[in-house]
């Protein structure tokens, strides 16, 4: 890929992606657009072009794509788990409405397209421990429909058309620059907020729900080194299974004490994330991500612990 454009970099991912996407391929050859342009931070918009861009208008992302000669999209919008599930409609129309645009633009321009999936297009008989690549997916939630909508359309439109479909099916993803934007898993990037603001936590899981989790730099990794993955390797493509790290809420807790002794959490459950907690994976099995293309994390819990209250504190005190 030689000019990149990324939808959605105001948002938890876009934020970190397109920054560094910029460093590898040249700040001024990565567009970053999102519908709210406010939501893009001050970095990316005086490091290179920035528009706004609604993805659910086929004719704004192709006027880019056009414009800026891209090969290589990365579609980062969606509205995440617990939101889309308090407003199931709009949940669809962004999700699917961004990615049948992305996939048309990408099929008329031959752009290689990128559109993470996650651990919520998974749902009831898929195991839970151990979850394999290649599984039941039959998940309850809009946000989940969305997901497994959009790895077999991201499949098909491989299949059928040629088009360089890739992605992950990323797990709760922890960073201390852009807070998440409405998912079940954002407690755990919440807690480590409270531990350095010197706040009591209240948990909205269970003690005993554990999920998978990933800190940001190896999503990063994750979603740029998929991209560039030789292709004559890759025996899946929409979408791999990727995780680092699988905690409860009491592990992460008993982490954060071991730096912060007097951080205090307490549990109230929200029945909505829970609900959508006890149906995605304990952990996955992401073995063909590491032979097919080499994924490799270098973050778990006590390193990403470490990073993530020293980056804090030096953004909050
Ligand atoms: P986010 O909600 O933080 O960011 C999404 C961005 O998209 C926001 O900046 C928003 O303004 C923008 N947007 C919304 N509607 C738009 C539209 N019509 N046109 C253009 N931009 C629009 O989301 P994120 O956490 O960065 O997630 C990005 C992708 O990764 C999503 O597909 C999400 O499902 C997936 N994912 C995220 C996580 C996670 O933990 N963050 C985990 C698994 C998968
Ligand atoms: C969410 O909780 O909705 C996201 C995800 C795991 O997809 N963080």
């Amino acid at each position: 890929m030689k000019n990149i454009l990324v939808l959605g970099s105001g948002g938890q991912i876009g934020s970190e992606l397109t920054l560094k996407l910029r460093e590898i391929y040249g700040a001024a050859n990565v567009v970053a657009t999102d519908l709210n342009p406010n939501r893009l931070t001050q970095q990316i918009k005086d490091g290179g072009p920035c528009h706004a861009c609604d993805a659910t208008d086929a004719k704004q992302i192709a006027q880019i794509v056009a414009d800026y000669k891209i090969d290589g999209i990365y579609n980062l919008v969606a509205i995440l788990s617990a939101t889309a599930e308090k407003n199931p409609m709009l949940g669809w129309n962004v999700g699917m409405g961004a990615l049948l645009n992305c996939l048309e633009v990408a099929r008329e321009y031959k752009a290689a397209l990128f559109t993470p999936s996650s651990i919520g297009a998974f749902g009831p008989g898929t195991p839970l421990n151990g979850t394999p690549q290649d599984t039941i997916q039959r998940p309850r939630t809009i946000y989940g429909v969305t997901k497994v909508t959009g790895e077999l359309l991201s499949d098909y439109y491989f299949s059928r058309y040629g088009v360089d479909t890739r992605s992950v099916r990323f797990p709760g993803l922890i960073s201390y620059v852009m807070p998440p934007g409405g998912g079940t898993t954002d407690y755990a990037v919440d807690i480590y907020y409270a531990a350095v603001m010197g706040k009591k936590f209240v948990c909205p899981l269970s003690k005993e729900t554990q999920l998978d989790m990933m800190y940001m730099p190896d999503a990063i990794d994750a979603a740029i080194n998929i991209m560039e993955a030789d292709a004559d390797k890759l025996i899946h493509r929409n979408s791999f299974n990727v995780t680092a790290m699988h905690f409860t809420p009491e592990e992460i807790y008993a982490e954060i004490r071991k730096h912060k002794p007097d951080f205090i959490m307490t549990y109230e459950s929200d029945p909505l994330k829970q609900a959508i907690a006890d149906l995605w994976p304990n952990w996955m099995d992401d073995s063909c991500a590491r032979k097919e293309w080499g994924f490799a994390p270098k973050y778990d819990l006590p390193k990403m612990t470490v990073d993530m209250l020293e980056k804090l504190s030096e953004k909050l005190l």
